[in-house]
């Protein structure tokens, strides 16, 4: 029997390509060509399962363009890419990373929000144009982060990892929304007390977000949000572009509204709204939270493990739909 055929959408750690190689027929992308959508289609052509990034958008028109297609297994613990009930209509399976990325991306958001407190890139470019020449009391003075208050909108496995940051390494009073709360045992794990997201808002004196992306999340931080927070108060966001209404941001940081910001992932990333750029009290970085070796590493494993599950007849491993009838039968 021939082996199931997959395609890498994008460079990979070149172990789990070698990893890959035992189990499939494998066309890759180690030169990293980032593929229109109709490329990628064509590349699907006679494709059984696709490893996919978070930039490639599997849709209805997809699907109905690369019949062969059972899996696509995201290299991402998001997967606001997959349009899931397509994807379940089809008979398609789509997986995703969870779990192995989140101590890395709870580092990072935890350092993110630190460097927007701390005025941490904002004083490197101060000393880098050459404008420190004295000492003074308030010069690039911040926000406190020891024993304030940390706010989480979002309390997945990755909201929880920067709870437990704050409350037990930092002495911070942490407070959280999410659509639902936690266990009473999680709570007191986080020493995190659940809240409205209204008192949320205006009680974080650091708040950052980790809610997942879907339609209903669009702009859930804009203009009125942003007005309710302290004026001392920063906002971080490592969820996704789209739930900060970035242009209502950038004004608001130009008010001093709020006192800063983190942001790692932007609306209509890579593209960066221009009136972020200009401004000295946001720190951004392009969407590297789970940017480690080790971790990437974990995430193309995770994904590989559930390709070779799946086209070798098992359950995936981290499946993100339920196929209800049977799975769609190679063409
Ligand atoms: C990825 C992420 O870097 O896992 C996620 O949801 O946002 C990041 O860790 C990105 O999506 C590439 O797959």
């Amino acid at each position: 029997m021939s082996r199931p055929k997959i395609l890498i959408a994008r460079a990979i750690s070149p172990e789990v390509v070698t990893v890959l190689e035992q189990h499939f027929e494998v066309q890759s992308n180690q030169d990293d060509v980032a593929w229109s959508p109709t490329e990628l289609a064509e590349r699907l052509q006679g494709i059984d399962g696709v490893l996919t990034t978070g930039s490639q958008r599997i849709d209805a028109d997809l699907l109905a363009a690369c019949p062969q297609l059972q899996i696509c297994a995201n290299m991402a613990v998001g997967y606001n890419n997959f349009d899931v009930a397509a994807m379940t209509a089809a008979g398609v399976q789509g997986t995703n990373a969870p779990d192995v990325l989140t101590e890395t991306t709870a580092d990072f958001g935890f350092a993110l929000m630190m460097a927007a407190a701390r005025r941490i890139t904002e004083s490197e470019h101060f000393l880098r144009a050459g404008q420190w020449k004295d000492w003074r009391y308030d010069l690039l003075a911040g926000a406190e982060v020891h024993g304030s208050t940390l706010g989480i909108l979002g309390m997945g496995r990755i909201g929880q990892a920067i709870a437990r940051r704050g409350a037990h390494g930092f002495g911070m009073q942490v407070v959280y929304h999410n659509r639902s709360r936690l266990s009473p045992e999680l709570e007191a794990d986080c020493k995190a007390r659940y809240v409205s997201k209204q008192e949320l808002l205006s009680t974080a004196d650091h708040l950052v977000l980790v809610l997942p992306y879907t339609p209903e999340a669009h702009h859930t931080i804009g203009a009125a949000e942003i007005a309710s927070m302290k004026p001392t108060a920063t906002l971080t966001n490592i969820a996704r572009g789209g739930i900060v209404d970035d242009a209502a941001l950038a004004k608001a940081l130009a008010n001093k509204t709020i006192a800063a910001a983190g942001l790692d992932v932007f609306e209509g990333e890579p593209a960066v709204h221009p009136d972020l750029l200009a401004l000295s009290n946001v720190v951004l970085t392009p969407h590297i939270a789970s940017a480690t070796m080790g971790t990437r590493w974990a995430m193309a494993q995770l994904a590989a493990d559930n390709l070779i599950a799946y086209l070798g007849g098992q359950e995936p491993v981290t499946p993100v739909n339920h196929l209800e009838h049977s799975r769609r039968s190679a063409a």
